[in-house]
């Protein structure tokens, strides 16, 4: 509420607060966690982080056309995310021009033509690349890729190249379909529920509700996770008068602290027992699945050794979960980022689907495969044809529905268009929300190939540093956020999401837009359609713009599951899209049954004196918004740039807890030294050999050819690194390089005279 009030004033808190999440209101742009059925919402239903969220985009704070003349762009880029987020809500579509220190107003149509002039200045489509953050709307996604591919390409990465991409590859390849196989509700009546490698407590804090009520239902709880993060271990519900007061529940039953990457081990360890204990689902596995024999074959010959060396557990630990297992009759498997984002991530959630085949959890009430996702509304743009590799069926559909031949070779992904922009042949590069220099790894090498570019446009509710890094020519276009009113010429508009549980439905903003000039994110798409493909197709650009039920219709007969798209999604909380092995155990892989699949435990090893870093959130951003320096379940306050390390860690390199360090990557073939400096050191509960620091301050330590198998998202949670005394990296920078307040985010800067943590 403090928080609410000091950004919005008490009106726009209490206009926006109670709309938030409510059958009537608007969708929670924080997490994608699934709302309550309609009749069981809360008056307050929303989190801490998530009126954080709306505090953020309905904030009174205004950068100006004015604010822009008064700061020069290198001025800009020496500030940190933090202080360009607080300026507040950009009101004018802004450009620079091409050598221009500073950016100034310009009218939406010139910015729209200056667009079309450089996409259609092109020698191929492919040279141009299209991001999208998971903020988008279903309606707004559908536009641009429309956009795209009529423009003549399938470069359409997103965030979810860098998040659960590994989740989408691994399920497809499983279960044949990327998403969740569960409803909230059976989480309700679960009998175990597993959560690895995800933070509830800070990034889907309604969860812990659900979590809770599971409890009460009889569930058992297991976290898995190098840290014992605090949610789970002793949650308070503010729902609830006693969650206010008193010590919380103890959500978790068992934590079991993995080494950061051990998951295949554990996992496999697991399987390995279960079918030493014959606790298995006979009939599941006869009637529903493939690759039974060959895992079973590759299990009997696992080595217990390598297990607790790679895990870090101790097989009496391994034993308890197992156990646990084995007397669960339903079982949900809740996982994040922490399996997603290895080099083995595919791998990892490979594994965890063999356990749930094994015992025949997915497609029963109470159990199944739970990929919790971030973004509100990642899921939705995906849905809706937001992929660089979409599949063949797809673009059929379009073709059908509009006319003309879309392309059909894969498009670059993130990583890909980094290095293409990188290596000159991608010239154009367009985002539709999200903040990529510093959402991507290799935070030096992403801005130089965006610097490397004819023309960066963004799609924007705030400053970030990726306006910050431009090519000759850049644009912010400001947009409406889910907070506003959207009118169009047929009145006003509404906009529909989808969230982890395949449940979409509408939302609509409550406020006046921050400023009389900004367009909605559908406006924005339409407009630069319009003004680049004119005629070409014969796509009718104005008609989606004036009327957003027109894509809706367009939508129900392209994209699958979406039949009568807009009656479904106007009943109050909308519907739930299909999903065959959740509703009836069908499963749509190539053999048409459940796949088993044999891995090997390739854990990454760090060399003598090297560790494995995992790049994390604290409990006060929103992935590169920066909300404030307080991280308030793991005691740090005040400062970003702090490195958590096992007390013994600490101790083997000669540290003492507080001290401050560099931190550098090792990456094999590499005569590049990457390095961040000036981190503190925090003594803190992890298993030895496992490190922890926040992104998106350590994100220039990810090397950009580090990427996941199967599906190259950047190994944000296994980086290895070196540790040395501040002022040892030889990647110093100079005295007199620009210094700047806690916060920063290049990892050049330094702390303040301040005690920078107080734990
Ligand atoms: N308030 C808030 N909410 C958010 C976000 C935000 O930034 N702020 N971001 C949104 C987005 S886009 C996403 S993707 C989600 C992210 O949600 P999470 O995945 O919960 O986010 P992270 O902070 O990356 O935390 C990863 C967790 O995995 C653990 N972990 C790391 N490595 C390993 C490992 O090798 N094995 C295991 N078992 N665990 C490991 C870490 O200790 C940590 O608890 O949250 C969404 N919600
Ligand atoms: N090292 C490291 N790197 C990571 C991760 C990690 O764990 N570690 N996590 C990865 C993950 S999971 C993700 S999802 C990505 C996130 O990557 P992104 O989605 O690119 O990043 P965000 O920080 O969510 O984007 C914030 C920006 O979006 C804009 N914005 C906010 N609301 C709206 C809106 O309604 N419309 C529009 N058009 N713009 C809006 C604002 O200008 C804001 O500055 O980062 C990835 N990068
Ligand atoms: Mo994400």
């Amino acid at each position: 509420m403090k928080r609410s009030l000091d950004h919005m004033g008490a009106v726009r808190t209490a206009k926006t607060l109670l709309k938030l999440n409510q059958a009537e209101g608007f969708d929670c742009m924080s997490c994608a966690w699934p709302d309550p059925e309609v009749g069981h919402r809360h008056t307050a239903e929303f989190c801490e982080n998530g009126a954080k969220a709306v505090a953020e985009e309905a904030t009174t704070a205004r950068a100006t056309p004015e604010f822009f003349a008064a700061h020069s762009i290198a001025e800009l880029d020496a500030k940190s995310e933090w202080w360009l987020g607080q300026q507040g809500r950009i009101t004018q579509p802004m450009v620079k021009r091409p050598g221009a220190t500073h950016y100034t107003a310009i009218e939406w149509d010139e910015a729209f033509r200056l667009i079309a002039a450089e996409l259609n200045g092109l020698n191929s489509p492919d040279e141009a690349t299209f991001y999208t953050s998971g903020r988008a709307s279903n309606e707004a996604a559908f536009a641009y890729q429309l956009f795209v591919r009529a423009f003549g390409t399938n470069n359409l990465p997103d965030c979810s190249n860098m998040c659960h991409e590994s989740t989408s590859v691994a399920l497809a390849e499983a279960i044949g379909i990327g998403k969740a196989s569960v409803s909230i509700e059976d989480v309700y009546q679960a009998k175990l529920i597993i959560v690895a490698g995800q933070n509830p407590g800070t990034n889907h804090p309604r969860m812990l509700s659900a979590l809770e009520i599971a409890k009460d239902n009889g569930a058992t709880i297991v976290s898995i996770n190098p840290l014992r993060e605090a949610g789970l271990t002793r949650f308070k519900n503010p729902q609830r008068p006693s969650g206010v007061v008193g010590a919380g529940t103890a959500i978790a039953d068992l934590h079991l602290p993995i080494k950061v990457n051990g998951d295949i081990a554990l996992f496999q360890a697991l399987g390995a027992l279960l079918l030493e204990w014959d606790a298995l689902d006979h009939d599941f596995i006869e009637r529903h699945t493939t690759g039974f024999d060959a895992w079973k074959a590759h299990l009997a010959t696992l080595d217990w050794d390598q297990v607790t060396e790679v895990s870090g557990l101790s097989r009496a630990q391994i034993t308890e979960l197992a156990e646990l297992l084995r007397d669960s009759s339903a079982t949900v498997f809740c996982w994040a980022m922490g399996l997603t984002q290895h080099r083995n991530g595919v791998a990892a959630i490979r594994e965890l689907c063999n356990l749930a085949f094994a015992q025949g959890n997915i497609g029963k009430p109470g159990a199944g495969l739970f990929p919790v996702r971030g973004h509100s509304n990642v899921q939705g743009d995906r849905t809706m044809g937001i992929w660089e590799r979409p599949p063949q069926h797809f673009l059929d559909a379009l073709q059908n529905e509009f006319g003309f031949d879309p392309p059909r070779e894969h498009g670059l992904d993130v990583v890909d268009s980094i290095r293409g922009m990188r290596d000159g042949k991608v010239h154009v590069f367009i985002g539709l929300g999200g903040n990529f220099v510093q959402a991507s790894p290799d935070t030096d090498v992403v801005s130089d190939a965006l610097r490397n570019t004819r023309l960066t446009v963004h799609v924007s509710t705030k400053l970030n540093r990726s306006h910050l890094v431009c090519g000759d020519t850049a644009l912010i276009l400001p947009t409406k956020g889910r907070t506003e009113k959207d009118v169009q010429a047929a009145g006003e508009q509404w906009i529909s999401v989808e969230d982890s549980t395949c449940s979409v439905h509408a939302s609509r903003g409550p406020l006046k837009p921050a400023s009389p000039h900004l367009r909605s994110e559908v406006e924005i798409v339409t407009g630069i359609a319009q003004a680049t493909l004119g005629d070409r197709h014969g796509i009718a650009w104005q008609a989606m713009r004036d009327d957003y039920s027109v894509i809706r219709q367009h939508i129900s007969r392209v994209v699958p599951g979406c039949a009568s798209y807009e009656v479904n999604v106007r009943r109050p909380g909308g519907f739930v899209m299909p999903h065959p092995p959740r509703d009836s155990r069908t499963f749509p892989t190539s053999s048409g049954l459940a796949e088993f699949a044999v891995n090997p435990i390739d854990t990454i090893v760090a060399p003598p004196g090297h560790l494995l870093l995992q790049t994390l959130r604290s409990h006060d951003q929103y992935n590169t918004t920066i909300y404030g320096l307080s991280d308030r379940y793991r005691g740090v306050e005040g400062g970003r740039k702090v490195i958590f390390l096992h007390a013994d860690d600490i101790a083997a390199h000669g540290f003492t807890d507080g001290q401050l360090i560099d931190i550098e990557t090792w990456w094999p073939g590499d005569d590049v030294v990457r390095a961040v400096e000036d981190f503190r050191v925090v003594a803190y509960d992890t298993p030895r050999g496992s490190a922890a620091a926040y992104y998106p301050e350590t994100s220039p330590l990810i090397p950009l050819d580090s990427t996941a198998d199967g599906s190259n998202t950047p190994t944000s949670k296994s980086v290895v690194i070196k540790l040395l005394p501040a002022g040892h990296s030889p990647n110093r920078r100079k005295p007199g390089d620009p210094q700047d307040a806690v916060g920063s985010d290049d990892g050049h800067k330094r702390w303040p005279d301040v005690d920078p943590y107080l734990s």
